[in-house]
């Protein structure tokens, strides 16, 4: 195999050839697609005689013209990946490329494939390669028109980009529809579809006006679980106008549900693909964290159509651009659509579950990334953390800077100066700043430099002076690459709590030999933002009339690891008291990860297992308290994760974290055994499945609090659980219950499991499920069962759904994946290597759970080691997963 090459930033260079119009012609056959391009070829300087090169992967070539003239064997060259004019036109000339592509052996699911009889394409990042020879790279933008022709009645439905301005019958049973897209697009966004589809439509009149018709695309008989999608369009659609003044831009909207999708969903322009798990819901089949996920992610898709779309990215490196400032637009959405503290809750436990681990690892990437081998890796599990999620944490960064209003600012300023442009990171911090004149120091190495920066904090309280002291110092470790490291700029919101709990009214502070009044308009403030820009600084609050309690970081305000010196009895106070809901949180969260720290090294040492009554009595206080979100009592009273634990030690142990980790639920069952019953019962009702936020806060908490008496061993509760599951009307409950059931093998839980399937084996996303829950439980030797569902007639390898669910989720249960025999790591590399000849992109989301070997024993080390040297010597292997192992071995 050629070795693959690397990919470097800096070595971006402007393109010598601009494409102005794309006229595209599919031909869509059984056998093979014929796929006709003519684009109007500008070259960027008049007069340059530069060859022009092509990208193409996978296609047969069958003509090509330049300016209505066939070319002659010597005027241009083919490789394996590419199509070279050595010497075209020195002015603006016409090129017209044949090409021949077999879009039902495509596994890939990358370019023109099938999925259930039904054509469809994914373009981002490199796939339009796949369909025809292409500059294929973001910043050629082009206007497309798509002509599609097919069989009528196995493809009775034709859809592209933009308006369809014609349709008709052709000889033969044919038919053909012609797409115009009125605007500049980047090929990513180019997307066809043809098949037996069936619509729901609707209406939505825009702020200035216009009447866009929204249709949503599935099976005939999925239609009727289509509604809360459409729901969620409209809401973001409004949503867009309110918050950013963003107006949808066509008359027309598609959304499409497809079966086979490497992704969630893409945003190509107004014709959305989606994975239909993120389309598709009824009470009966969904849960509420999949109707949560449909809105956020019908949200995300459609935001993209002014962040992304209008204004996209230069280069691949700049993807944070569009995707860090969609994933913000989504979680502020959703933010809006339901419980802000608890939507930050699950975004900022998710990036410590996730983005944390690796930030550290082999895989460590900055916001921008500096080089790639495969570009798809960018959206490979754990980069697209450090890409998409630390890069809303970057945007979300200059909000909490510069207000509301001042962010609204920037963002105008933004579309105003680039849309129709394929721009960088750096064109949006211009417009942040220049819109609010402000000054962001050292703020843009948020996107060059890698690695979580650890902040200490340390305070002091002087009782005669009545100021009080916070001192930061700020250290950003290595990572592969960037051994040395610069301070960041930080922004950390503050408040302090006197000793009722009150936040204290803070007039001014000292930084910097600078007096900063922090009053506004005469008005104190109770919450402030400290700009920490360097390596060690101190800020000194003047006129504190009492010892206060430093509530830190309030909601998140950047994404660090903070080390403070609160005390224990500081965290019980903020967790009792604070007004930040999210930092009352996050007090519970790092009490128990103290607690659980502990723990496991008392696990280590043989030494029993006690629980600190203290924390048993915090907890009860939360589940208690009336007054409290009950979806905020859900997430205060859910332990950290297993890996967020292990991330934290030196070398990681996942049978002690387990271990932990049961022993507290359990505890935590036996002495809150009362309260949750109670809870359970004041929970449940039997009303028809609603989904809002009062509703789905009721069932959160009910079910937590069944999964927390299903770990107790007592027949009654089995019982009660068991009652649950059968009287359940919804899927929320139904699965919570059967979750909680299968805890424990035993006949409970094979009668349970053996039921749900016989209910939902005709709905694959139900079963799905199934296979998830199965396959990511924490019994002893799972390895064995997921082997089993392997051979179950209802999985099928070539479905990244259906391998994400039942290998994804094994990876996913730390104590049977690191098995320490090696079962698990041995599992998944026989996995990857027969992944990767069907699907590179999937295999490559799966090698990657081996990237953090290094955190574990020697033992397993070895073990680990051996399947990802095993995964690398085999012939053939993809760049994506090339990339993934080699790094994670060589780091
Ligand atoms: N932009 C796409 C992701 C594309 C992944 C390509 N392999 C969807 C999204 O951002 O949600
Ligand atoms: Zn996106």
């Amino acid at each position: 195999m050629e070795a693959p090459k690397e990919i470097f930033l800096k070595d971006y260079k402007m393109p010598d050839y601009y494409f102005d119009t794309v006229d595209l012609k599919f031909s869509l056959g059984e056998e093979k697609t014929i796929v006709s391009s003519k684009i109007t070829v500008v070259p960027r300087v008049e007069g340059s005689s530069s060859p022009l090169v092509l990208n193409g992967s996978d296609l047969k070539l069958v003509s090509i013209k330049v300016n209505n003239k066939e070319l002659k064997e010597e005027d241009y060259k083919v490789d394996a990946r590419h199509l070279t004019l050595s010497s075209p036109p020195s002015g603006t000339f016409t090129l017209e490329i044949v090409t021949e592509i077999y879009p039902q052996k495509n596994t890939s699911l990358e370019g023109l494939y099938k999925s259930s009889g039904n054509f469809c394409t994914q373009c981002e990042a490199e796939g339009f390669r796949k369909i025809t020879f292409y500059q294929d790279r973001p910043d050629i933008m082009a206007k497309y028109t798509c002509y599609i022709e097919a069989d009528k009645s196995l493809y009775p439905v034709l859809l592209s980009n933009g308006n369809l301005i014609n349709h008709g019958e052709l000889e033969g049973g044919k038919h053909y529809a012609l797409w115009e897209d009125p605007f500049k697009k980047p090929c990513y966004l180019f997307a066809l579809v043809a098949g037996q589809l069936e619509s729901r439509d609707d209406t939505f009149k825009t702020c200035s006006g216009r009447q866009v018709a929204l249709r949503i695309w599935t099976p005939a008989q999925d239609l009727p679980k289509t509604a809360h999608a459409m729901y969620s369009l409209k809401a973001a659609m409004k949503w867009d106008e309110d918050v950013f003044g963003l107006e949808y831009d066509l008359d027309l909207f598609n959304i499409v549900a497809v079966p086979d999708f490497n992704m969630g969903a893409m945003e190509n322009k107004s014709l959305n693909l989606f994975n239909s798990k993120l389309v598709l819901a009824s009470p009966e089949t969904a849960s509420d964290g999949d109707y949560a996920a449909i809105l956020g992610v019908i949200g995300h898709e459609y935001f993209h159509n002014w962040t992304g779309n209008r204004v996209t990215c230069r280069d691949w490196f700049q993807l944070s651009l569009k995707e860090g400032l969609t994933v913000f637009r989504d979680q502020e959405f959703s933010s809006d659509m339901g419980s802000r503290t608890v939507k930050r809750i699950a975004d900022v436990s998710k990036l410590r579950n996730y983005q944390f681990p690796q930030d550290s690892g082999p895989m460590a990437h900055p916001v921008r990334p500096h080089s790639y081998i495969k570009m798809d890796n960018f959206y490979t599990g754990k980069l697209l953390f450090s890409i998409s999620w630390n890069g809303a944490e970057v945007v979300r960064m200059y909000k909490t800077l510069l207000g509301s209003q001042g962010f609204r600012k920037g963002m105008d300023l933004y579309f105003k100066r680039h849309d129709g442009q394929a721009v960088t990171c750096e064109d949006f911090f211009a417009a942040m700043r220049d819109a609010n004149d402000a000054d962001f120091a050292n703020f843009l190495l948020w996107y060059s430099q890698a690695g979580t920066p650890l902040v200490k904090v340390t305070s002091s309280y002087n009782a005669e002076a009545h100021t009080y002291s916070l001192k930061f110092s700020q250290e950003v470790p290595p990572t592969p690459g960037q051994p040395a490291k610069e301070p960041m700029f930080i922004p950390v919101a503050v408040g302090l709590l006197d000793s009722s709990g009150k936040d204290m009214a803070l007039s001014t502070v000292h930084n910097d030999g600078k007096l900063l009044s922090l009053a506004s308009n005469n008005q104190p403030v109770y919450s402030t933002v400290l700009r920490v820009t360097k390596k060690e600084e101190e800020f000194v609050f003047s006129d504190i009339l009492e010892k206060p309690i430093p509530s830190l970081l309030r909601g998140y305000s950047a994404p660090i690891r903070l080390q403070s010196d609160l005390s224990e009895s500081d965290l019980f106070f903020l967790l009792a008291h604070d007004s930040d809901e999210f930092n009352r949180w996050e007090a519970g969260q790092l009490l128990a990860r103290n607690l659980m720290l502990g723990l496991v090294s008392d696990f280590q040492q043989n030494t029993p297992l006690v629980l600190n009554p203290k924390f048993v009595h915090g907890l009860r206080s939360i589940l208690c308290d009336s007054s409290l979100d009950k979806e905020f009592i859900a997430k205060a009273i859910t332990m950290p994760g297993e890996g967020e634990i292990m991330d934290m030690m030196k070398v990681a142990d996942p049978d002690a974290v387990h271990a932990v980790r049961i022993f507290i639920r359990k505890q935590l069952a036996l002495e809150l055994k009362a309260e949750l019953l109670s809870t359970v019962e004041k929970n449940r009702s039997s009303e028809e499945y609603v989904y809002d936020h009062p509703n789905m806060a009721r069932r959160a908490l009910k079910n937590i609090s069944l999964v927390y008496l299903a770990s107790l061993e007592d027949p009654e509760i089995i019982e009660l659980v068991l009652q649950e599951y059968k009287t359940a009307t919804n899927m929320t409950d139904q699965f919570a219950a059967l979750a909680a059931i299968a805890q424990k093998p035993g006949k409970a839980r094979d009668d349970a499991l053996d039921d749900f399937y016989s209910k939902w084996q005709h709905d694959f996303l139900v079963v799905n499920k199934w296979f998830a829950l199965q396959a990511m439980s924490d019994i002893p030797s799972n390895v064995e069962n997921v082997k089993k569902l392997l051979n179950h007639p209802a999985f099928d390898l070539r479905n990244p759904n259906k391998v994400y669910s039942l290998i994804g989720g094994f990876c996913g249960s730390p104590v049977n994946f690191h098995a320490k025999d090696g079962s698990g790591y041995k599992f998944l590399g026989e996995i990857v290597v027969q992944l990767d000849k069907l699907n590179p992109q999937v295999a490559s989301r799966m090698v990657s759970a081996f990237s953090r070997w290094k955190r574990y024993d020697e033992t397993r080390q070895n073990l680990a080691k051996a399947q990802l040297e095993m995964i690398m010597s085999t012939n053939g292997l993809s760049e994506n997963v090339f990339e993934i192992a080699s790094k994670s071995l060589a780091a």
